[in-house]
């Protein structure tokens, strides 16, 4: 972004719609498209540019849309095709841009591609999946016959026995999503044709799904096992390896994704955003992946500092460290400073509420949640808001396992009870890490299910709804609402925000972030406490600040040396030399 023109996106905010938990039409319980169209006016007023629609195309569900059964289609739970075709219109006269989840690591095992692909080692399309016979020496179908040890996503092993052939197939996450055998040219020309298509239908751009897992080194082997003791959620008994390095940003996925830009991008490549979503992806490869010259996608979503909490896996959850958090979003600014973009991202439908995750959602939720917005906003790159994260909403009470529907967390406590961990651990790792705290119904209003339907809602509604909803935050001009309108706002009308150099301030100091950005002769300060007592941040110079102009705080009449808990403020001033 040195010479030329910045990309428009530089410059916009993203809003993430989860559709089956966002607004249901038509009283089944379950969002749709016709309730997003509904609530377009909402988005608007937020001020946000482009729209990220979760899978919405004919799935059985498996994974929430994950499993896609058709690419090019609508599933009847959320409408149809031309219920799509009105929601992207209606978002287009609203300047919302529109884009689509892509997930083309794997398909549904109910994919006409799969279905033909087992139907016979000889059919055509065998080679589109990855088939493998048993480990030399075993019986297929017993324990340890897998082709590799890996471990899938959602628990057990990353293969499955196919009865009628004998042999195995692939998936890194759910048995019900086959991995799609990229090494072979017809399914990367038949995914491009289908990008093509949505294109042509006027969609603005794609999320790619785990899309740095599409390339796997060959031959396919053992990973190293994790751990023998265990690691106090997943107790010893574990027998999986880890893939992840046989399949995370593998051989030839600069190659894909250049091809795939060349093929589907390019051409429209300035009205487009393109989004990687990237697990263990390095600041090194992201510089490559993201860098301009290179075109292969303009952002991707990493995953550092959504694991500053994590222990000896996502369910062991140790305390965070403000200094870790700090020190890697610090190390992607630095890193993608000079080439490429970061996207900034606190929240999605796989990450716990960030207000009960690095805030406060007891006493300071408003003013915690403020200040992770402000955070997060003033950062260098493209941010994202996930539905619900501008009315801070918070993690959901689950009392039993049963109010879990995530097919992550009810496999996850099935095995490890099964191995031998104690129920009531298993809970507690999952109530705060489990997905389906981000996936509970959008609350709209203070009515019994939260103005998300009028019928029964697939998952439990949290009950601080009565008192965190839409409607209330947009009537109270000191909502988290209305401050995410003012940092969006903010993003267009002072250039710093969009352009400006970061540096990171205090690396060591374990309650307060703080970073200036600069551009040109404009110098913005952000200081935030994370901690819910009162701190002079030893910003240097600090006093000089306090005479400068106080663009954004999230606390009222609020000026002297000393931050308040949980306050955050972003000053202003014009500097010269
Ligand atoms: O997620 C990819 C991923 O690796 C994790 O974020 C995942 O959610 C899991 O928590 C690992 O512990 C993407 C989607 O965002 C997710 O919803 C899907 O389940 C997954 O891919 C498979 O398509």
């Amino acid at each position: 972004m040195t010479q030329t023109e910045p990309a428009w996106w530089t410059t916009s905010v993203v809003y993430q719609v989860y559709p089956r938990s966002f607004a249901d039409s038509d009283g089944d319980g379950i969002g749709d498209l016709a309730g997003i169209t509904g609530r377009l006016d909402y988005l608007h007023e937020l001020g946000i540019d482009v729209l990220w629609l979760s899978p919405i195309y004919p799935s059985p569900q498996d994974d929430n849309g994950y499993d896609i059964s058709d690419y090019q289609d609508v599933d009847p739970l959320f409408g149809t095709l031309t219920d799509l075709d009105e929601l992207i219109a209606q978002a287009h006269e609203r300047g919302i841009k529109v884009v689509m989840d892509l997930v083309v690591n794997h398909t549904s095992d109910e994919h006409p591609w799969f279905v033909e692909s087992r139907s016979s080692v000889d059919s055509p399309k065998r080679d589109w999946y990855w088939w493998r016979p048993a480990r030399p020496g075993t019986t297929p179908g017993e324990p340890g016959a897998e082709p590799t040890n890996w471990g899938s996503f959602f628990s057990g092993p990353a293969w499955e026995h196919d009865e009628a052939s004998g042999e195995y197939y692939l998936h890194l996450f759910s048995r019900k999503q086959p991995d799609l055998n990229w090494e072979n040219p017809e399914v990367r020309q038949a995914i491009h044709q289908m990008m093509r298509w949505w294109l042509d239908r006027g969609v603005d751009g794609f999320r790619m799904d785990v899309i740095n897992m599409i390339s796997k080194e060959l031959p396919l082997r053992d990973g190293v096992v994790p751990t023998a003791e265990g690691d106090g959620v997943v107790p010893a008994g574990s027998v999986h390896g880890d893939g992840g390095p046989y399949y995370l940003c593998g051989p030839r996925i600069h190659e894909f994704l250049a091809e795939m830009h060349a093929e589907v991008v390019a051409g429209h490549a300035d009205t487009l955003l393109t989004v990687g979503e990237m697990p263990g992806v390095t600041v090194e490869e992201a510089q490559l992946f993201t860098d301009p010259e290179r075109h292969e996608v303009d952002m991707v979503f990493q995953f550092e500092h959504v694991g500053v909490d994590h222990g000896a896996g996502k369910w062991d959850v140790v305390p965070l460290r403000l200094t870790a958090l700090k020190e890697s979003l610090g190390r992607w600014q630095e890193g993608l400073a000079k080439a490429g973009w970061n996207s900034l991202y606190w929240n999605n439908h796989d990450q716990p509420r960030v207000v009960s995750r690095f805030g406060d959602d007891g006493e300071h939720r408003v003013r915690s949640a403020k200040l992770l917005g402000t955070v997060l906003h003033l950062h260098r790159g493209t941010p994202y808001v996930y539905q619900g994260e501008e009315l801070g909403m918070t993690n959901a009470p689950f009392a039993t396992h049963e109010d879990f529907r995530d097919i992550e967390s009810v496999n996850h406590y099935r095995s490890a009870v099964e191995l031998g961990a104690d129920p009531q651990h298993v809970l507690a790792g999952l109530r705060r890490m489990g997905r389906d705290n981000a996936r509970t119904p959008m609350q709209w209003d203070a009515s019994p299910n939260a103005g998300f339907t009028a019928g029964t809602p697939w998952i439990g509604v949290n009950p601080n709804h009565v008192e965190v909803n839409a409607e209330a935050a947009v009537a109270d001009p000191d909502s988290v609402f209305h401050h995410y309108r003012r940092l969006i706002e903010l993003r267009r009308t002072e250039p710093a925000v969009a352009h400006g150099d970061f540096t990171m301030l205090l690396e060591d100091d374990p309650v307060v972030y703080a970073f200036l950005r600069r551009l040109g002769d404009v110098e913005l300060l952000t200081v935030a406490n994370f901690s819910g007592d009162p701190v002079r941040p030893a910003v240097p110079r600090y006093d000089e600040w306090l005479g400068a102009e106080l663009l954004l705080g999230n606390v009222a009449d609020s000026s002297g040396p000393e931050l308040a808990p949980w306050e955050a403020r972003v000053h202003r001033r014009t500097v010269t030399g």
